[in-house]
């Protein structure tokens, strides 16, 4: 058998291997897609062995992302946060994603994660998270793991209680967790009981995902502090803390004390769409931005809105109750049936468990306390349907786990505490290290919970790592809770200050990641799509420069011609069609961050060099062996010269 004959057989055994794999492999993608759809529907407590865990980061403004259960940390997700690694907020496209009514923004405290959900259940198409201080609201795409969207929400003070998602995700709802004058004006603090209010809104998400503000409610000038959708028979309604009921405006750790009972407030969203159809909404005038990004133009755009609905309480009969709850509640949380709506009342010595069912027969027989400014106060023994006793001290949030159980967070006694919905009875407790927050189970908020774990997020961890300054690490805690007995497996730290997590099987999102951007695609209007297009232009003094980036080197990676004080934009264009090869792009004296551009995509950044030489750029990211090779250099000459503009590679 001659050379040739040999290579030529052994090429077309290999295109009849490599068709029977895509082959099979397509056939087998597809049996994966529906088997886990109906898994997805039909899942049991205890199906799934590996999760992916999205931490908020607290007052890092990101979002972390871990395996579980090894509790390895894979990647951090910029949302409210400037974050130069991957140049968020600095290159010129992802920008407009931090506008807002107050300007650009570059830092926010992001407090609660919560997965996109059809039927009650966990989908995996994107998560929300919350900005806690600028009241805003984001969604990030869980295909490319980044922030796609984020909406400012007017007539706020506080973005704490949100973003908590309705059974399909038809709304992210959001309460505000400090009254203000609304509209906001200036009056003497003093004034707070007749002029500060508060409200409850309901941002609709379109099936695309776009998100838009479509009602808000104003209520009376409490804390709102957290809220829940209802599911199966309480879909419809939403629930959300309040604290404050005393309307204290100063040494609220006395003053908001005393009442020993605050409020849920129940708000029926179905009744609420029909006075909004039925023109009972009051248009009040205001400015909040909505910001996304395309993901075909690879940037950032930005839209200011001028106009809100609010409907009023005493306007509008039937559409909201308060349910008395012991004492300053935080945490309030709908178990998987949708009947049972959990208080954490963080100075109740109880867990009050509230009835639906009970809540509309109580609502049907007017059974009322009295009413606050339109608003019915439902009375206590028609919509209680039992108390957890001996709960531990400071109880907070209450996760279920499918089978019958809530699992409540108690951050004084730093322990979470098992109990059996029902019958209302401790059958369990295990410590926290330490000061515990929040806790997760997989799909634990969720109508059908996927369990295995309870994940515990601690704030506090003295004496349990290594010291590192006056600042320690925070954590989270793995718990196995498939037996009796809660289990800890493990613990590791997280960044920033974890609140809320939430958990998804791995499986439902790996199926789904982006490789690349095809780059066809890209609609970026400073993309080239082959090095020959790369090129300089100068217009006045903006210089504009086209560059494209491939293994291993920048076309053009020579240029001169720049003056002391151009503005230079570099628009870089990453030509790779490879999954996992960015480049990265830094220029000496840059006075920004680096890029770091995905396979496809373009981004641009501004440079304004402040003296003359020659400045070495370069690659940032080891992207082969010839990295260290893909550099360039840049010379830039007086502001007077007449250096002309040229550049080139290899010339
Ligand atoms: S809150 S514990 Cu936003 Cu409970 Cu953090
Ligand atoms: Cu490209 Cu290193």
């Amino acid at each position: 058998m001659n050379r040739r004959y040999l290579r030529a057989l052994l090429i077309g055994l290999a295109v009849v291997a490599s068709f029977v794999v895509l082959h099979y492999g397509c056939q087998e993608s597809k049996d994966l897609t529906a088997g886990d759809e109906a898994e997805q529907v039909y899942v049991a407590p205890g199906t799934y062995d590996d999760f992916y865990l999205f931490t908020s980061g607290g007052f890092s403004g990101q979002i972390g992302v871990y395996g579980l259960p090894s509790g390895r940390m894979f990647r951090v997700i910029p949302v409210f946060a400037q974050d130069p690694e991957k140049a968020w907020g600095y290159s010129e496209e992802s920008k407009p994603m931090f506008m807002t009514s107050h300007g650009f923004i570059p830092w926010d405290d992001a407090h609660h994660p919560k997965l996109s959900q059809t039927d009650g259940i966990a989908d995996g198409r994107w998560i929300f998270i919350n900005a806690n201080n600028t009241p805003r609201v984001a969604r990030v795409d869980l295909t490319t793991f980044k922030t796609a969207e984020i909406i400012e929400i007017p007539n706020s003070g506080g973005n704490h209680g949100s973003p908590f998602l309705t059974e399909n995700t038809e709304y992210v709802v959001a309460s505000t967790r400090f009254s203000i004058p609304i509209p906001n004006e200036d009056v003497p603090i003093s004034s707070y009981k007749e002029n500060f209010k508060g409200t409850i809104s309901f941002i609709s998400v379109s099936k695309e995902g776009s998100m838009d503000v479509a009602f808000q409610i104003l209520v009376p000038g409490f804390n709102y502090d957290l809220a829940h959708a209802g599911k199966g028979p309480s879909h419809g309604w939403a629930f959300f803390t309040s604290y404050n009921t005393e309307q204290a405006n100063t040494l609220l750790e006395v003053n908001a004390s005393q009442n020993d009972k605050d409020f849920i407030a129940a708000v029926n969203w179905k009744k609420a769409e029909e006075y909004v159809a039925q023109g009972k909404a009051k248009t009040f005038s205001t400015s909040y931005f909505r910001n996304h990004f395309d993901e075909k133009k690879h940037m950032g755009f930005s839209e200011e809105k001028k106009t809100v609905k609010v409907l009023l309480p005493e306007d509008c009969p039937g559409l909201i109750y308060y349910l008395p709850t012991p004492k300053s509640p935080h945490g309030v949380d709908v178990d998987p049936t949708g009947e049972y709506i959990a208080a954490g009342g963080k100075l109740a010595s109880v867990i009050p468990v509230h009835s639906f069912s009970k809540m509309v027969k109580a609502i049907e027989n007017k059974d009322f306390e009295t009413t606050i400014d339109g608003i019915p106060v439902l009375k206590y023994e028609s919509v209680i349907a039992g108390e957890v006793t001996n709960p531990g001290l400071g109880p907070l949030h209450t996760e279920f786990d499918g089978n019958g159980y809530g699992y409540t967070s108690s951050f004084i006694s730093s322990e979470i505490v098992k109990w059996k919905i029902g019958t209302w009875e401790v059958v369990d407790r295990i410590s926290a290290y330490y000061s515990i927050g929040h806790l997760c189970v997989p799909g634990g908020d969720t109508r059908k919970p996927w369990g295995k774990y309870v994940i515990a997020l601690n704030k506090i961890t003295k004496d349990r790592y290594l010291p590192t300054g006056p600042e320690l690490t925070q954590s989270a805690q793995l718990i196995d809770i498939s037996g009796d007995k809660m289990k800890l497996l493990l613990d590791f730290p997280t960044i920033g200050e974890p609140h809320y997590a939430q958990a998804i099987p791995s499986d439902i999102l790996m199926k789904n990641s982006v490789k690349i951007y095809p780059i066809e695609e890209n609609e970026n209007p400073y993309a080239i799509k082959a090095e020959k297009d790369a090129k300089v232009v100068r217009e006045g003094n903006v210089v504009h420069v086209y560059m494209s980036t491939i293994r291993t080197h920048f076309a053009p990676d020579n240029i001169e011609g720049i003056k002391v004080g151009d503005v230079v934009y570099f628009h870089i264009t990453n030509l790779e069609q490879d999954w996992d090869i960015p480049h990265g792009f830094a220029v000496k004296g840059l006075q920004n961050s680096e890029l770091l551009v995905m396979p496809g995509a373009t981004e641009s950044i501004v440079w304004t060099p402040q003296k003359e030489g020659v400045y070495p750029f370069y690659c940032t990211d080891f992207c082969s062996a010839l990295h260290q090779e893909m550099s360039g250099y840049i010379r830039v000459s007086a502001r007077g010269s007449n250096v002309a503009i040229t550049y080139g590679t290899g010339k």
